[in-house]
């Protein structure tokens, strides 16, 4: 369908939500969780277990799928990303050359830093509600958006 398969993991623990900056890639300099494009044969489990392995050298344990973010953007293919979030993980979260890890109090969120949707799910995802959302982007800034909670994986 042309559309780009992401993931995102979001760690909770202890009244904080464990997220990175994002050193490059799409959304470099921005705060985010950990994630990234789903490769050829990889189930979106395996893909955002691998990408946060990857950035931040921990192994979430017990994912679970909480969203379905779709991005429709001006200048690249419209991306559905599948949001996962996890209570516990296995490892020290560690700086490598894709991300910095920032451990963040629940009631301190840098929305600001953030793409501009975050501020729409992030908080669902801490309450623990399924969401779907939809954005339309122009560059950076977002156009239009739907958001969709409740929903059953
Ligand atoms: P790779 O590791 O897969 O090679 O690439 P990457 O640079 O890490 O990630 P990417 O393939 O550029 O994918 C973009 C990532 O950014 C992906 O995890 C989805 C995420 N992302 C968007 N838009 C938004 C957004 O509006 N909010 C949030 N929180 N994440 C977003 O693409």
């Amino acid at each position: 369908s042309g559309e780009m398969l992401a993931t995102l993991m979001f760690i909770v623990r202890d009244g904080q939500i464990l997220l990175i900056e994002k050193k490059r890639g799409l959304g470099a300099g921005k705060i985010n969780g950990p994630g990234g494009k789903i490769d050829p044969g990889e189930t979106p489990l395996q893909a955002v277990i691998r990408e946060t392995q990857e950035e931040l050298m921990i192994t979430p344990l017990e994912p679970r799928k909480i969203g379905e973010l779709r991005f429709v953007m001006s200048m690249c293919p419209d991306i559905l990303c599948h949001v996962y979030r996890a209570d516990s993980f296995e490892g020290t979260p560690t700086e490598t050359d894709e991300a910095t890890p920032v451990w963040t109090a629940l009631d301190a969120i840098p929305y600001e830093r953030m793409w501009e949707d975050d501020r729409h799910w992030l908080p669902l995802l801490i309450e623990d509600k399924t969401f779907i959302g939809n954005f339309i982007f122009e560059e950076e800034e977002m156009k239009w958006k739907e958001m969709i909670t409740g929903v059953q994986w």
